[in-house]
Order: C-alpha cells, then sequence, then structure tokens
C-alpha cells in the first residue's frame, strides 16, 4: 500500500510517497518532475524505516532517576506531571521568563512552533527562542529590510543562476532538480563558494572567494554593475529608493581594490558581473555559506541589492517575492504581559521583523543562564534541538546546560544534550505525525505532512505533547483541540482549506497562479512600498543604512586577532547527504556510505606541514580543540581547512563547536562565525 507524506529527516520539506508493508513503513521515493535517470537521489530517505525503527528510538517518557546518573522509565502521566508542575514552581519563584523554550533544526520550523508560542505566550513567557541566527532567519531579515519578503529563486526559468554559498546538490534535491534543468537548457551556473563543492564542478564559473566576505564581493558587482549602466533603469528609476547612496558607497568597491582581500581575480568579479546583469532572467540561490557570518546581515543585504538593481526582482526566471497562504496566526502574542522583555532584548529589530518569526538568537538562552543577563533563565524546554553538538562554544553550552535547575527534552533519540536532562519525552519521528510545515505556508502550494504509521513504542506527536502540558498549564480554553487534525482546520480557516481537502490533493492546493511583477499593483511590503537601496529603518536603530565594509572587513572572522598563533581559516561544514546535524550516525546503511569523519587540507599546506593522507589532526582554537583524520585534497583553498560538520554525536572529540566563538555576534542578528574561524592544526599523537 502507498501513501502520500513530506519527509522532514531534513528541513528540505520533499513530498515523498511511502509504501507500507502490514501497515510498517517499507520504503519511500520523493516526488519528482524529472524522468527516473536525471532525479537526485537521498541517502537518508531510502533509510527511512532504519531510522524510523532504530533500536536508539525511545520509548517511553523519562526520569532522572534520584542519586544516580542514569534514567528511569515513567509513565506520561507522571513525566507530563512533573514538568507542568515545574513550570509553576518557577513561575511562582522567579517570574514565568524564568522558564525558556529553546527550539532547534528545521525538522519542526512547523506549526508545532506556532503552538509552542502560543502555550508560551500565555504562560506569560517571551522566550520561545529559534535557532534563526545561525540558520536562514538572519537572511530573511535582510531579504524583509530590503523588499518586504525573503525571495525564491525560480531558477527551472532562469537563463543565469547563481549559487550564493549553497550546496544544493547534496542538501536540497528539489532545488538541485532546478539548477539541473535549467543548466540542461543552457543556463550559465555560477557557483560562489570556499570549497569546490560537487555543484561547483557543476559550473561555468566557480569563484573560491575567501570566507566571510560575500558582501565586498557583491559590492564590487554592483559598481561594476552602476559604472557600465547595465542596470535596469526603468526599475531602479520607478521601484527603488536610495540609488544615488548606493552608488556613493559602492564606488569604494571597485574589482581591482576588492580581489585581492577577498581571493578572487578582478576579471573573474567583473564578468561574473556582466553575465548577471546581462543574462537576464537571472536568479540567486543563497544559502546557509552566508549564515554563521559575523559581516551576515550586510553580506546578505548586498546580495539582495543585486537583485533589483538588475530588475530581476520577482520576474519570472529571477527570484519571486513569495505568494504566502492565508492562515490564522495562532500565537497569541497579545496576551503576553508588555512589561516583559525576552532574553534576546539587545536584538530589538530581529525580535520584531516578522509577525510569527522573532527572538531567535539563541546564544541569548547561554547567556541567561550562565551571566543570568538580562536576568537568570532556570528552567529549559529542549524541542527538536541538540545544542551540546551544534551551538557555538560546545564548552559553554555544557556548562550552562548543568547549571540549569530543570531541563526536558523532547526528541526520538537520546542525544548528548538529553543526557543532560531530568525529563526526557519521547517524540515521534516525521512519519508517524501530521502536521503542517512553514516551507509550504510561506509559498503556494500548501502540501500536507500526514501520519503514515502508527507511533512507534510509547512516542507522541510534538503537537501532542505540547496540547498535553498547555492543558496541564490550565490553558484548556486557549487549546480545544483533540486532534493535529482540528488545529490545522483551524489554522486554514482564512485560506478556505481543510485537511480532507489536503488529503484528496496529494499534491498540494494552490490559492493563487503564481504572478509575477507583483509589486506593479502592491508595491513592496517596505515603509516607503519600494526597493529600499537604502533603509530608514536601519539607520533608525543605528545600523548602516546602504551595506557598508570598512578596510579590514574581509577580517571579520573569529580569532583573527590572533592569526599568529591560529594562521589557518577553519571552514564548517558541508553538510553530508547521508546525515542531517548530528542525526543518523547510528545508522549502519549511512554509516557504511560515509565512515569517516575528515578534514579537507591543500596538498600545499599538507606539504609544508609533512601531513599525508589519513593522519590523525588536532585543529585547537582558543575555545578547545577537535581530533579528526585529514583528506588531502585541492576542494579548499591554500590557508584554508574544511571541517566535517555534526560528527559531535558520534564522538565529543569530533565536535566541531568545540572550535567555535560566541564572544563576538553580528550586532542585528546576535550571529556568531560558526562558519568560519582561524585555527591551528598538528598532528595528534593518539
Ligand atoms: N559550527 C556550526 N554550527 C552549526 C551549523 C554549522 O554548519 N556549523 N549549522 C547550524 C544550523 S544551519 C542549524 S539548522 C543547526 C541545527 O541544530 P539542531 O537543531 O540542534 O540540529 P540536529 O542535530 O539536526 O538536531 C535536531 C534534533 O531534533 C530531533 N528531531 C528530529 N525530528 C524531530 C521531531 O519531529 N520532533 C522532535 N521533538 N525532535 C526531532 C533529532 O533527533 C535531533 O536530536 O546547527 C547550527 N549550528
Ligand atoms: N543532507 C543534509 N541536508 C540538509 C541539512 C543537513 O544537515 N544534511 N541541513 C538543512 C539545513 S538546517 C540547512 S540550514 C541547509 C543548508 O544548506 P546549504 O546552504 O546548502 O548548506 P551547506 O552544506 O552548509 O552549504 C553551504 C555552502 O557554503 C559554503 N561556504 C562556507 N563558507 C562560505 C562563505 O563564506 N561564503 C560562501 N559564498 N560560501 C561559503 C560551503 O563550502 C558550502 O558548500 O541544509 C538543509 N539540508
Ligand atoms: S532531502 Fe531527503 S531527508 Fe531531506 S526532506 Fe528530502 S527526502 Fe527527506
Ligand atoms: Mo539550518
Amino acid at each position: 500500500m502507498k501513501k502520500d507524506t513530506v519527509c522532514r529527516l531534513c528541513s528540505s520539506c520533499c513530498p515523498v510517497e511511502v509504501v507500507l508493508e502490514n501497515d510498517r513503513l517499507a520504503g519511500a521515493v520523493r516526488k519528482s518532475s524529472l524522468p527516473p535517470g536525471e532525479r537526485a537521489s537521498c541517502p537518508k530517505l531510502k533509510a527511512a524505516a532504519d531510522i524510523v525503527y532504530s533500536p536508539e528510538r525511545l520509548k517511553t517518557p523519562l526520569i532522572r532517576a534520584k542519586g544516580a546518573s542514569g534514567f528511569r522509565e515513567a509513565s506520561w502521566d507522571e513525566a507530563m506531571g512533573l514538568v507542568a508542575e515545574k513550570f509553576h514552581y518557577f513561575k511562582e519563584a522567579y517570574g514565568p521568563e524564568s522558564v525558556c523554550w529553546l527550539r532547534g533544526m528545521a525538522a519542526d520550523w512547523g506549526a508545532p512552533w506556532d503552538y509552542v508560542n502560543r502555550l508560551m505566550n500565555l504562560f506569560g513567557s517571551p522566550n520561545t527562542i529559534g535557532n534563526g541566527s545561525v540558520c536562514h532567519v538572519a537572511r530573511e531579515m535582510a531579504h524583509v529590510l530590503t523588499y518586504g519578503a525573503m525571495t525564491a529563486p525560480d531558477q527551472r526559468h532562469s537563463r543565469c543562476v547563481i549559487v550564493w554559498g549553497k550546496n544544493d546538490r547534496d542538501t536540497n534535491p528539489a532545488a538541485y532538480e532546478g539548477i539541473y534543468h535549467a543548466k540542461s537548457r543552457g543556463a550559465t551556473l555560477i557557483v560562489i563558494d570556499p570549497v569546490r563543492t560537487r555543484l561547483a564542478d557543476m559550473a561555468d564559473i566557480w569563484l573560491q572567494i575567501r570566507p566571510g566576505c560575500d558582501g565586498l564581493l557583491a559590492m564590487s558587482m554592483i559598481h561594476e554593475i552602476i559604472d557600465n549602466r547595465l542596470y535596469d533603469e526603468a526599475f531602479v528609476e520607478e521601484w527603488t529608493v536610495g540609488f544615488d547612496p548606493l552608488k556613493e558607497t559602492a564606488a569604494a568597491y571597485p574589482a581591482e581594490v576588492v580581489a585581492g582581500r577577498i581571493w578572487l581575480d578582478p576579471d573573474a568579479i567583473r564578468s561574473t558581473a556582466r553575465l548577471y546583469a546581462t543574462l537576464g532572467p537571472a536568479s540567486i540561490i543563497e544559502g546557509n555559506g552566508l549564515d554563521m557570518q559575523l559581516n551576515i546581515f550586510d553580506n546578505t543585504r548586498a546580495v539582495c541589492l543585486l537583485r533589483g538593481l538588475t530588475g530581476n526582482l520577482d520576474r519570472r526566471g529571477g527570484d519571486l517575492i513569495p505568494q504566502p497562504i492565508p492562515v490564522r496566526n495562532l500565537q497569541m502574542k497579545d496576551r503576553l504581559p508588555q512589561d516583559v522583555k525576552p532574553i534576546t532584548c539587545d536584538y530589538p529589530l530581529f525580535n520584531e521583523f516578522h509577525e510569527t518569526w522573532g527572538r531567535q538568537v539563541q546564544s541569548c538562552v547561554i547567556d541567561a543562564i550562565l551571566d543570568e543577563k538580562p536576568y537568570p533563565v532556570k528552567m529549559l524546554m529542549v524541542q527538536s534541538a541538540n545544542p551540546v553538538v551544534t551551538m557555538t562554544d560546545a564548552n559553554r553550552v555544557m556548562q550552562a546546560l548543568k547549571r540549569l535547575e530543570f531541563m526536558a527534552v523532547i526528541d526520538p533519540f537520546m542525544t548528548r544534550t538529553a543526557r543532560f536532562a531530568h525529563v526526557v519525552l519521547p517524540a515521534t519521528s516525521c512519519f508517524e505525525k501530521t502536521q503542517l510545515n512553514r516551507a509550504f505556508l510561506r509559498n503556494n502550494p500548501v502540501v500536507l505532512q500526514n501520519q503514515v504509521i502508527d507511533w512507534v513504542g510509547d512516542s507522541w506527536p510534538d503537537w501532542k505533547i505540547i496540547f498535553e502540558l498547555a492543558r496541564r498549564l490550565g490553558l484548556e480554553k486557549e487549546f480545544p483541540w483533540q486532534s493535529a487534525e482540528e488545529a490545522i482546520d483551524d489554522q486554514l480557516a482564512p485560506a478556505g482549506i481543510t485537511v480532507e481537502m489536503l488529503r484528496q490533493n496529494p499534491s498540494g492546493i494552490r490559492i493563487e497562479e503564481i504572478a509575477y511583477e507583483k509589486y506593479k499593483t502592491k508595491g513592496f511590503d517596505t515603509p516607503s512600498r519600494k526597493m529600499e537601496f537604502y533603509s530608514e529603518t536601519l539607520k533608525k536603530h543605528g545600523y548602516a543604512p546602504v551595506p557598508t565594509f570598512d578596510d579590514d572587513a574581509e577580517n571579520r572572522i573569529s580569532f583573527y586577532d590572533q592569526r599568529d598563533g591560529f594562521p589557518l581559516i577553519g571552514i564548517s561544514g558541508a553538510r553530508s547527504r547521508c546525515f542531517t546535524h548530528s542525526q543518523f550516525k547510528f545508522v549502519p546503511y549511512l554509516a557504511r556510505l560515509e565512515q569517516e569523519c575528515v578534514i579537507d587540507i591543500h596538498p600545499a599546506d599538507a606539504l609544508e606541514k609533512e601531513i599525508s593522507d589519513g593522519d590523525t589532526l588536532r585543529v585547537e582554537t582558543p575555545k578547545g580543540h577537535i581530533i579528526m583524520k585529514a583528506r588531502i585534497s585541492d576542494v579548499v583553498h591554500p590557508g584554508s581547512i574544511r571541517i566535517a560538520w555534526g560528527w559531535g554525536e558520534f564522538r565529543p572529540d569530533y565536535n566541531l563547536n568545540n572550535l567555535t566563538d560566541d564572544d563576538r555576534r553580528n550586532p542585528v542578528t546576535g550571529t556568531p562565525s560558526n562558519r568560519s574561524f582561524m585555527c591551528r592544526i598538528s598532528k595528534a599523537t593518539s
């Protein structure tokens, strides 16, 4: 028997067809419009049954046993009773804001996030904190402040595609298929990445940029385009504000001045700018390579400006302003007492830039626990996150978790983070629950993630855990729903869509046909109703109104001031096709496909340090060290190494975040430089 759903084993949200045998998941296939031989495959999906029925799955709630380091099994009634009791206790003892809810990875960036916000707002705590400071939300804010919404590339119809800090061949099969489709129709592919990825191998032009320097490149391209009058004069004239200040600012970044600073050739910058401006329609697919940089905000904004300058904004084959589904905002933020500031109060613009995002600077959770700034957090709920492995400066994170008075973790697996918990609540996998995903709410069409198998063991889906907790906190009136379906119908009511309708339309329901140049009737969703090269809002908040980079912007990288002792640039990642961050290392099929985590080191650096392929290396920064095997490879630039990501769950001394630095952050988005940092290597003795 076959059933339709959406896979959420990573954030790509692929619509899939699941094969069931005796009501058990036996296999799953990604839906694709490409012929079978050309489809991108996903090893994680192939391993779906191994993941879902893994012996490692948590099957019952666990409570830390008194006086011992282990856990004992408990009923849901007892475990939920204890969590609710702690909510009440900390509210009484320190105020509701001393309770914080930390949400992790994209697996659950769906409606369950709205439910948690609702619960916490009604409870009285503003501290529902996401990880958007390190994932795409920080970038999203740069888009929103420039033209009102985060664009979606229409690469299938592009004649020129720039992939900027993204590796869709390994991270997003549907997006990759779009690039493949465009390329096979003759589009020019440009990849901007400090590493020669499998996608860069397919490119017509690969710009091996110095890590963290994307804004300088974008400004240099802007200058080239303006200087040669290659911009879309009609669009700029009618639909933008601040062209003159942009022109003036960009004049400081001619290719011949910028190129050497960012490891590129001036002609490569010029020809990239010309191709992008003249080969339209052209799209820019940006990714996580722009995230987690100290310059993230201005870097991304500079890239965004290119889209409008060249008239590629909201144009077929360019980058489209999305057409979101109208939904009911479930978060009930108006019920939150106005006088309680969130722990992310140092980032006011990031807190408020979006109606349902916001409060996304995850590092603030650690500040509040350890430094009690702006006030102490005493109790932490962790949902779908593994901060011991994935948050910046792992040692600081572990110190914080030890300091907490109470922590509950909601996860299908016993992670390194869950081992610090007082209560562990077993969550179901994505195939065991029905939910809406934000990916489909933010743009047409909406596709439903369906429950296709029974809950494994005594695990519960996230929605049920949250609804049940809400009831125990006295919020039964505000959480009247008895099932995921009821809550989804409620949320989708403004769109006139129901779960039943979605089930009858497994490819999704489109509310509006795709439309281009929508700004011509509606304007852009910015204060000026135009695209803002120059932002008064940013100026008012004390940030640069036009992206600006000072004379040593290329050196804005962790530990650069200690480069004498730490002379190499360490690059985090990239993601592996086989794993999602810290997940799935225990699955035998995936572990066979990718047996080792490695450091890629350039042959020239290896020669100088007498390092051979397979040698065990020690990588150090002022924050800590890791151990990994060397792979000699010219995919990296001399002077930089690429370090495998996510392996800290498998072995603590593989934890890349032992190396990262949370002391310096982007002032707008609170983003630390997890992506790149100065480091040193030596051969390990053991
Ligand atoms: N140095 C460095 N740091 C990084 C990154 C990097 O590249 N370099 N990447 C950053 C980015 S972009 C991200 S998104 C974060 C990711 O950080 P995390 O969100 O911590 O990532 P995961 O390791 O995927 O952890 C997700 C957890 O959710 C659990 N889970 C899976 N499905 C469900 C579910 O349906 N319900 C519940 N309750 N739990 C579930 C998994 O078992 C796993 O333990 O890491 C960030 N940190
Ligand atoms: N298989 C798999 N898929 C995933 C995930 C996963 O863990 N595994 N995670 C999901 C999540 S949460 C996310 S956020 C996405 C991320 O999806 P992607 O953005 O595709 O993430 P990465 O693989 O980190 O690729 C980013 C690219 O940026 C490059 N890069 C590094 N530093 C720089 C820089 O300074 N400038 C530029 N221009 N490029 C740079 C890296 O070399 C890498 O090739 O993937 C999602 N999909
Ligand atoms: S890329 Fe693979 S793991 Fe991620 S959602 Fe798609 S099918 Fe699932
Ligand atoms: Mo992410």
